[in-house]
């Protein structure tokens, strides 16, 4: 028994890291500039932990095989173990862990510790219970003012955007995400309800959207194409259906996109999203 349980905990172990280093369910490949030195470092935490993972598996086997039940009588032993190990092996461990969240620090700090580069294209989003809105500052750049006492859902109104403003003018506010390739994008992430998360896994970065605060993330797009966005917060029944697309477009695409008044907007963006297809994973 103590043999076949030995080797259940080694065929469990093999084919635990078999399922990683087949990278077969991988992520897709990112399309930011700060996604390799993202991927590196997660790479080094997996193989580090994964080593870990693996030497204490079939540690564990080998002692269940050693100390099996051989029937020759042998009486169980106690013992206290040793603390010189004990502190030996917790001291290696909070070694290990600070140093992975030290190396992480500078990747995540250059991402989320500082300001967006001045001249980011900004989209605010706006999450709600259970749909993704995009609100486009127009030609003039500048967003139209919005006040949650003009939210109307009925009129469309998803923002409450107040169309008395000059600046609300030539704004829209459109359920997909689109964003000009190679330059950076600012979003400002907004929840009119509970708590959603913003989440393209090609951008390798997650971020709850949370009521009363304005989140800002920034990031640089460097691939061209469409990318499934989806709410990775059960925010409610219909959670499962907060889906929607964000477009990386050539930089001209772009821009005259952003530039039409919001129904020719909403038609283009139709359009667009059926001229990109989705990679394959
Ligand atoms: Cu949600």
């Amino acid at each position: 028994m103590g043999r076949a349980l030995a080797v259940i905990i080694w065929i469990l172990t093999f084919l635990s890291v078999l399922i990683f280093a087949c990278k077969k369910w991988w992520f897709p490949p990112s399309i930011v500039n700060h996604g390799p030195a993202l991927d590196r470092q997660f790479m080094i935490t997996i193989l580090v932990v994964g080593f870990a993972f693996t030497a204490a598996q079939v540690g564990l086997g080998y002692m269940l095989w050693k100390y099996r039940d051989t029937n020759t009588g042998a009486r169980a032993v106690y013992t206290h173990g040793s603390n010189k190990l004990e502190v030996l092996w917790t001291v290696i461990t909070a070694a290990i862990f600070v140093g992975l969240a030290v190396m992480g620090q500078s990747v995540w700090a250059s991402l989320r510790l500082n300001e967006a580069p001045p001249g980011s294209f900004q989209v605010e989003v706006v999450a709600q219970q259970f749909q993704w809105n995009f609100h486009y500052a127009g030609k003039d750049v500048l967003f139209g003012r919005t006040d949650p006492k003009l939210i109307d859902d009925s009129s469309l109104n998803f923002l409450g955007l107040d169309e008395t403003d000059p600046n609300a003018k030539d704004d829209s506010v459109v359920t997909a995400l689109a964003v000009p390739v190679n330059r950076p994008v600012e979003l400002i992430l907004r929840s009119k309800d509970v708590i959603h998360s913003f989440w393209v896994p090609q951008l390798r970065f997650k971020q709850d959207l949370v009521p009363g605060m304005a989140i800002r993330v920034h990031f640089t797009p460097n691939t061209v194409g469409k990318y499934e966005l989806a709410c990775a917060e059960l925010c409610g029944q219909l959670h499962f259906k907060m889906k929607s697309y964000m477009l990386v477009l050539p930089e001209d695409e772009h821009k005259a996109l952003v530039a039409l008044p919001q129904a020719e907007f909403q038609a283009r963006m139709k359009e667009l999203l059926d001229k990109y297809p989705l990679p394959n994973y």
